[in-house]
């Protein structure tokens, strides 16, 4: 059955500028919500303002919404006081609203950043034990617990995707292992909806890059592969200076995350 209303929050960022339009082929009606400007609503459109710190708002936004792409949030590191009001006590808000409204299957935007203190020799699947590099994937940590705690609980299944980088094109070298097109993202989003039971996997949000630190065979009952690869813009790095072996940045996974306080003086 097509879901009928989907609600994407986080729909103004970076990732929701990608996929809006695609998001047409999955609901009858999109709901985008966010803080920021979201523009004119399309023909299946309806836009909600709405912060994730306001407990009453989000409940409001997620009425009538019987799935979820749960999006909005801080998105790079910063102070702990900054990140926790959005990330933690906002998905907190999310996940009751749900609970409450009755909407039964939620997409997590996790980041590799949960994870983004295992060097990149290390191959990681499901279930490899976390290791934040970061506040911020600290905070995703938290999300991540809490839709596990709401699957056992309360039996709202959710899919926890470790987002690589899903940007236009990679920004950088270590991009290149950690891409994922926002078609990819798409088809993933397809499966989520579509899927007979969905329960409450963690994957990796990854294309299918020539360099590679994931393993999602664990969660290959979703039938779910990435198509593109990022190996068509290895030319935008090939000349860049040879990268040294011992920083940080080139360690691990999470890259400039890894970096201590690299947010604040
Ligand atoms: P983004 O920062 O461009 O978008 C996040 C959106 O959340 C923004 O439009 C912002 O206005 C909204 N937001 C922030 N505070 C809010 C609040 N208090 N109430 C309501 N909305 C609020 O991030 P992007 O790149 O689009 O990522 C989307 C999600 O995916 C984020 O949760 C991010 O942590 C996660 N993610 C993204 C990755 C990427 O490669 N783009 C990688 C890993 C995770
Ligand atoms: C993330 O979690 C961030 O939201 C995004 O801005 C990128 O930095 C991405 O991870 C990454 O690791 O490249």
């Amino acid at each position: 059955r097509k879901t009928q209303r989907l609600l994407m929050t986080g729909a103004a960022g970076t990732i929701g500028q990608q996929i809006r339009e695609g998001l047409a082929d999955y609901a009858k009606t999109v709901r985008l919500s966010d803080v920021a400007d979201l523009g004119e609503p399309g023909a299946h459109e309806e836009i909600v303002t709405c912060d994730l710190t306001d407990a009453d708002a989000v409940r409001e936004t997620v009425k009538g919404c019987d799935a979820i792409l749960h999006f909005g949030g801080i998105s790079t590191e910063n102070r702990a006081d900054l990140i926790h009001p959005v990330n933690i006590d906002g998905t907190y808000h999310l996940y009751e609203a749900a609970r409450k409204e009755g909407a039964r299957r939620i997409l997590f935007a996790s980041s590799n950043h949960v994870i983004g203190f295992h060097s990149r020799e290390t191959r990681l699947t499901a279930s490899s034990p976390i290791r934040p590099d970061s506040n911020y994937g600290v905070s995703k940590a938290y999300g991540e617990a809490l839709a596990s705690m709401y699957w056992d609980k309360y039996g709202i299944e959710t899919l926890i995707l470790r987002i690589g980088s899903c940007f236009p094109e990679p920004k950088d070298r270590r991009m290149m292992a950690t891409w994922m097109s926002s078609a990819d993202m798409l088809r993933l989003i397809g499966v989520m909806l579509e899927v007979p039971r969905l329960g409450c996997p963690i994957v990796y949000g990854v294309s299918d890059n020539e360099e590679s630190w994931w393993d999602n065979s664990e969660t290959a009952y979703l039938g779910w592969k990435p198509r593109d690869s990022s190996a068509r813009f290895a030319h935008l790095f090939a000349d860049d200076p040879a990268q040294d072996p011992d920083d940080p940045e080139v360690i691990y996974q999470g890259g400039k995350f890894a970096k201590a306080g690299h947010f604040e003086d």
